[in-house]
Parts: C-alpha cells; structure tokens; sequence
C-alpha cells in the first residue's frame, strides 16, 4: 500500500513537473500567468475564437472546431480564482485534468459525452466497445474484442450490473489511478519479495533497481528513468 502511493505520488509529480516546465512556454509575457490567448498563440499561432453554436460544413473543421470548443471549457474549469488567467497550479489542472481533484467531475463529464451514446448516464458494454460489430461471417469475436470485454467485466464493472456507473468509469479513463498504482505495487512486491515477507526492504529494492525502474504494466518505469527526478527522490 505505502508502495502503491509512493508510485501514485511519484506519478503525480511527474506530470506536474513536466507541466509546470511547459508552462513557461505558454507564458509569452512572463506575468507568472497563462491566459487563453497567450494558450493559443503557442499552440497554433494565432488566436482562435469559433462559435459555440454554429456547426461547420467542413468535417475536418468541424472536428477542430469541437476539439477546440472542449479545450476551451477544460480551460475555464481549470480556473479557481477571479482572475480568468491560469495560474501555475490552475495550468497543471488544465493539463492533467486526471490529476486533480477539483477536475474530476469535468473528467467524468467529458468521458459520458463521448461514451455514453444513449445518454443515460452509464456506459454499457456496447458503448464501451465502441463502433465495434461482429463481422457477420465470424463464429466468434477476435481476441482484442474478449480481452476487452473481459477487462469490463472483471476490472471496471465493480457491482457486476452490466454498465459503468460514472466512479467505475474513471477507473477506465484515468490509466493512473489508485487501483492501477495499486496492482503495479502488488506485482513489483511479488516479483522483488526475495524472502516472501510481503515487505521489500532496502536490499530487495537495490537488488531488483532495474525491474523496478523497468516495471512494463504501466509507464512508471518511463518516469522513473528521468534522471532529474530519480536523483531528487531516491
Ligand atoms: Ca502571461
Ligand atoms: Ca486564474
Ligand atoms: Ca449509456
Ligand atoms: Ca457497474
């Protein structure tokens, strides 16, 4: 358990150190804030301003014309205080919006308006599948299709009725929440427990440095590699 928030916690600066790194970037006039325009101007050179309501005829532009509409609502959910602009910790929220508390009804938000197709607030297995069907010739589903269905059922589905209700689908959308981290810990404490005490000491860790810096089941191996962070943590 100490394990599994120790990687949750090193996961968690991770992204908000590389945030607050980019930053600067965005912020062009160095007032220690972001603001939208300022957000644009470095992501696609100019400021860009569409209409909620009209929709595009180009399918292409229409497409951007969402994606920037739903940038822009993540914008204005990341902001806390009266000033519109983003502050360092707002600019982390706006970027890793699964980061942060105050962001996951937005998070749960976002995910039912792209999954929940029929709108009833849950995302059934069909929904979670996607635009998937069952080539009509085939006898059964690819492989793909089972391994999928079998993470629904057996990950995501806690109370087994069939759908996922908005806390089991954060447990899907959010790659590095708690349960995540907390079966990365049980497999790493498996594989580097020498004596089968459960625990891993000191030894057991520096004897198993590169399984542990390498664990594949999910990117924290990525992270830890980043020498800047090893050697301010370790
Ligand atoms: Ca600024
Ligand atoms: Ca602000
Ligand atoms: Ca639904
Ligand atoms: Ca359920």
């Amino acid at each position: 358990d100490e394990l599994s928030s120790w990687i949750q916690q090193s996961f968690k600066h991770y992204v908000t150190q590389e945030a607050k790194q980019h930053f600067n970037n965005y912020d062009k006039d160095g007032d220690g804030l972001v603001s939208w325009k300022e957000y644009n101007m470095q992501m696609y050179d100019r400021v860009i301003d569409f209409d909620e309501n009209s929709v595009l005829e180009d399918q292409e532009e229409e497409s951007f014309r969402q994606l920037h509409l739903k940038e822009k609502k993540r914008f204005e959910k990341a902001n806390r205080d009266d000033d519109p602009d983003l502050n360092v910790d707002e600019f982390v929220a706006f970027e890793h919006p699964e980061e942060v508390e105050y962001m996951t009804d937005f998070v749960i938000q976002e995910a039912l308006e792209e999954h929940d197709k029929d709108g009833d607030g849950f995302v059934s297995l069909e929904e979670f599948l996607g635009d998937y069907r069952r080539d009509p010739t085939a006898r059964e589903d690819p492989e793909w299709i089972l391994v999928e269905k079998d993470r629904f059922v057996n990950d995501y589905d806690k109370d087994n009725d069939g759908k996922l209700n908005p806390q089991e689908l954060l447990s899907w959308i959010v790659p590095n929440n708690q349960g995540i981290a907390q079966e990365e810990a049980l497999h790493l404490i498996e594989e580097m427990d020498l004596n089968d005490d459960k625990k891993l000491s000191e030894a057991e860790i520096l004897k198993n440095q590169d399984l542990f810096l390498n664990s594949e089941a999910t990117d924290y191996g990525r992270q830890l590699h980043d020498e800047r962070f090893y050697h301010e943590e370790l």
